[in-house]
């Protein structure tokens, strides 16, 4: 484990950019509003800046820039939703609180990854 990993600094898993639409806040349905997004999933978090053109992974600090929003991964769930759109690669993140977003990317193997790491945190969580 890195040398922070018991300390107080939550660890970077992934960061990136996403599509990006929330599509329920607390459970009530809202309009869709698809979006760019850098998306950093730090800690228990996913994490969404916008203006991603002026973010890297490398130039991502805790207080370089401020979120857009950010999303408790504790009880949340993760599916694959290609029926919720016209596009391809889209996949659901429910959290406990009823917000739903859809996230999306043109490459295949990219979601895939960003789904395999959010399912990850969310199991470790579930087990926690
Ligand atoms: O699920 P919907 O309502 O077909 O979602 C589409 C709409 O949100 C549309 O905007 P309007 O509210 O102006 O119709 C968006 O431009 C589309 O991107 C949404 O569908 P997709 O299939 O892209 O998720």
């Amino acid at each position: 484990s890195s040398p922070d990993s018991e300390g107080c600094t939550p660890e970077l898993e992934k960061a990136g950019l996403l599509n990006k639409t929330k599509i329920a806040e607390g459970g009530r349905k809202l309009r869709k509003n698809w979006s760019p997004s850098w998306v950093v999933l730090v800690g228990n978090s996913l994490v969404f800046f916008k203006d991603p053109k002026s973010q890297t992974p490398s130039s991502w600090k805790p207080g370089n820039s401020r979120p857009e929003s950010s999303v408790d991964l504790r009880g949340a769930q993760l599916n694959w939703a290609n029926d919720l759109s016209s596009k391809k690669n889209v996949c659901k993140l429910r959290t406990v609180t009823g917000n739903e977003f859809l996230l999306q990317s043109e490459t295949e193997s990219l979601i895939k990854e960003w789904y395999n790491t959010i399912k990850n945190v969310i199991d470790r969580l579930d087990r926690e």
